[in-house]
């Protein structure tokens, strides 16, 4: 251990420790704004300064490691000073318009301006003025300016940016993109895409990323909350929701839930106060898409087609393909995401079911996504001009809907999702977590193909866990009754993706079915998930999920009786003409 002091008291701290984290860890504030722990140091905003006996100057906090006898003071005036001339000088240049901004009340720069008391000195620059109105989405004129929503999932408005740099080391770190970069000069300088194209002229997979490390309102997801508001206080149309497996994890956390309390019972009773008429579960179309998905598989494996067969369940993933790996389509599944075959469903056997037409319906989709978004405005996804989905809003934005309609869930009693799409699986929950497909699939495959020893429930431990390759042999029949070896492969990360792809490629590894998720360890750490500096909290997700499966009744797809009873009374089988018609889909040039 190394012994240093902070303020004067002694502490002892382990070698290599950060100024930065060991204050952290002792309870002292240091400010900060271009540090965060999921990413590497940048060093870049000069706010971590401290003193430190013997040096000449200040220094970063975040970027300085500790030595033995090392004396720390943290709020020195000429610290303090120095901080706050750096602070007047962003604010300086930073909108007033907080109180329309979508980070209002949980962004970092507003709270550092209110602790150190910096008043608007002078006017405030904004870079260039908008373009666009915030709602309208262009993608003909091409957009020289800070503002840029030419995507259906992510924002831009470079007015507000910090340069703290957070979201391009969010798109290299994590997702090896780099679509975001500093460009200009001098004073000039500020984050832009290559050639300062809109969004949607890059290969942007609308994944948010770097929506979920920005520290203020400069990039976020594309606002769809104002909108459902409108349509939850006027109550003219049947209101629909639906919830991705990972929100109520999510939710969970962001009320401080015991670890293995599931929290479901308490979001949907806060949906419906809300104001929504019927709460359905997107568990029961990840169980319809293991039905869709493992039947196709095993028809591959029968009959030969592409391989590796890739999920096609994650947008993320999907934007890349299509982008990146054009030659890559036809290794796709063609089924539709569960949250685009709970859209169809709804918009057809459900709609029929309370007499009602598919434009009655507004259906809103809850997703810790923000390429999710973008995925429900694809034009294949409307019938006759109605949308399978009229809104898909993050994770984030139903926190905001909660506090501005006042409605803590878990203040509520439980209460259960609307029948008859309401029934989910702990197997389609585990979707919300990398390596949960692969593990519900192979659950629902080994049994419906005769496998004599399927792999106990939860004990399939190679696709468990945050690593971002793992691999597992997966003992399957084919319909002749011959064993084969599955090779089943489960990635996250678009970084992780790109190496995988190369190995294949160079014919390195060798794989049958890839499971494929953009975000690194799965939706748990969707790009539209709340805004965390604790770097735990995807394991405390994964956990939970992990939680909620051993404590489930309902432990395999296929017997979810919803799903069961949607085949006998509408679809009739898997892969049949009506699942093809609406449950599968193709891919784009
Ligand atoms: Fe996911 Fe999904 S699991 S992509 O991560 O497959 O966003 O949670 O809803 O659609 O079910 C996200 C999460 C979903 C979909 C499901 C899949
Ligand atoms: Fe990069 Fe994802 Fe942000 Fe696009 S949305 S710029 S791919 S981090």
């Amino acid at each position: 251990m190394v012994n240093i002091s902070i303020n004067g008291r002694k502490i002892q701290v382990p070698p290599k420790t950060t100024v930065l984290d060991a204050a952290k860890a002792n309870g002292f504030y240091i400010p900060t704004l271009c540090y965060h722990p999921r990413l590497p140091i940048a060093g870049n905003c000069r706010l971590c300064l401290v003193d430190v006996k013997g040096s000449w100057k200040p220094l970063t906090a975040c970027t300085t490691e500790v030595w033995e006898g090392m004396e720390i003071e943290t709020d020195t005036p000429a610290v303090r000073e120095t901080v706050r001339s750096s602070l007047a000088m962003m604010r300086e240049e930073h909108p007033n318009d907080c109180m329309t901004c979508e980070s209002n009340g949980n962004c970092e720069f507003q709270d550092l301006i209110y602790r150190y008391q910096i008043d608007a000195q002078h006017p405030v620059r904004t870079l260039l003025k908008r373009k666009f109105d915030k709602t309208n989405h262009s993608i003909t004129e091409p957009c020289y300016s800070p503002f840029d929503n030419s995507t259906f999932s992510i924002a831009r408005d470079m007015n507000k940016c910090v340069k703290c740099g957070r979201c391009i080391r969010a798109c290299h770190h994590f997702q090896n993109i780099n679509i975001l970069g500093f460009i200009n000069r001098a004073g000039y300088e500020r984050v832009g895409t290559p050639m300062d194209r809109p969004m949607n002229f890059t290969k942007c997979v609308e994944c948010g990323q770097c929506s979920q490390v920005c520290p203020v309102g400069a990039i976020t997801e594309r606002n769809e909350c104002i909108e459902v508001l409108r349509q939850l206080d006027s109550k003219k149309k049947i209101l629909v929701v639906s919830t991705a497996p990972a929100i109520r994890t999510a939710l969970a956390e962001e009320f401080n839930a015991e670890p293995d309390f599931d929290f479901t019972g308490k979001m949907v009773a806060g949906l419906r106060k809300l104001g929504f008429d019927y709460v359905f579960d997107t568990n029961f179309s990840a169980d319809l898409t293991i039905m869709e998905e493992g039947t196709e598989l095993i028809n591959r494996l029968n009959e030969g087609g592409k391989f590796p067969m890739f999920t096609s369940c994650c947008p993320g993933w999907i934007n890349m393909v299509e982008k990146s790996y054009p030659e890559l389509r036809e290794n796709l599944s063609t089924c539709k995401s569960p949250q685009q075959m709970i859209g169809a469903v709804i918009k057809s056997y459900f709609a029929k079911k309370i007499n009602a037409k598919p434009e009655d319906i507004i259906h809103v989709s809850v997703m810790p996504c923000t390429a999710k978004k973008g995925e429900a405005k694809r034009p294949e996804f409307a019938k006759n001009g109605v949308p399978d989905i009229d809104h898909v809003i993050t994770t984030r934005e139903l926190m905001t809907l909660l506090k501005l309609k006042k409605v803590n869930p878990a203040e509520l009693q439980n209460e259960k999702y609307d029948s008859p799409l309401g029934t989910g699986s702990s197997a389609g929950n585990l979707f919300g977590v990398t390596g949960g497909v692969m593990e519900a699939a192979v659950r629902t495959a080994q049994i419906i193909t005769g496998v004599e020893n399927p792999i106990p429930l939860g004990e399939l431990k190679a696709v468990r866990g945050l690593e971002g390759i793992k691999a597992a042999n997966v003992p399957l029949k084919t319909k002749d009754g011959k064993d084969v070896n599955v090779r089943a492969a489960v990635v996250s990360g678009g970084a992780n993706i790109q190496k995988f792809l190369e190995k294949i490629k160079n014919k390195e590894v060798e794989f049958d079915f890839v499971e494929m998720m953009m975000c690194p360890g799965g939706c748990i750490n969707g790009g539209g998930q709340p805004k965390s500096a604790d770097p735990s909290i995807v394991i405390k997700k994964m956990e939970r999920m992990y939680t909620m499966d051993k404590q489930a009744t309902l432990r395999l797809s296929h017997e979810n009786q919803d799903v069961q009873q949607l085949y006998k009374e509408f679809l009739k089988e898997p892969n049949g003409h009506l699942s093809h018609e609406l449950l599968h889909t193709h891919y784009n040039d």
